[in-house]
């Protein structure tokens, strides 16, 4: 059965467009995984991190892997594209890869939370969410994207980008991969 998941992307180090290009291509040839919705590239402000602006967005896709296979293809992926996982407050890095959703399921482990703990207090994983999936509702706060961000606290700075960051892709239509 495939479920159908949210994941954040986000970069600050290096060329960060490339880096966010590289991990959707990486994804979209991922055995049982396929992309299917990709949000527009948004500039935003660090929050709780020093470094540069990021550029942060966000995939919808569907998998048959379950979450821990998701979560290690994630980490491959972040590995493969030299990020550096350290102790203590997040640092820059070339890419993260973050399951925000994953279905309906609630899961609070050890190293796999989800929903994502912070992404309803984020404007940087909100305003992408609710421009893809502005009905999707968060199982836990039992509100959807759209009214989650109306409601949002956050004021933090995002800026969205032209959505041509895909056209590498060469999509019938800009918002969506396949089906
Ligand atoms: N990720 C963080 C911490 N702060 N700020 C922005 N703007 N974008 C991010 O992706 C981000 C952050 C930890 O993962
Ligand atoms: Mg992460
Ligand atoms: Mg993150």
């Amino acid at each position: 059965m495939r479920t159908t998941c949210y994941l954040g992307l986000g970069s600050n180090l290096g060329d960060c467009p490339a880096h966010c290009r590289l991990a959707l291509e990486a994804l979209s040839v991922q055995p049982g995984i396929s992309v299917h919705r990709v949000s527009a590239l948004y500039e935003t402000e660090p929050v709780n991190c020093g470094g540069s602006w990021f550029l942060n967005a966000v995939l919808q896709i569907s998998t048959d892997l379950p979450p821990r296979d998701l979560l290690r293809v994630c980490l491959q992926i972040e590995s493969r594209m030299g990020r550096v996982r350290t102790e203590g407050p997040p640092r820059s890095r070339t890419i993260d890869l973050d399951i925000l959703f994953y279905g309906n399921l609630v899961l609070r482990e050890p190293g796999l939370e989800i929903p994502h703990p912070r992404l309803d207090h984020r404007r940087f994983v909100l305003e992408p969410l609710a421009e893809i999936a502005p009905q999707w509702r968060h199982p836990v706060r039992n509100q959807n994207m759209a009214s989650l961000l109306k409601n949002l606290r956050d004021f933090h700075q995002v800026r969205r980008t032209a959505p041509d960051w895909i056209s590498c892709f060469e999509n019938p239509s800009p918002a969506k991969i396949s089906s």
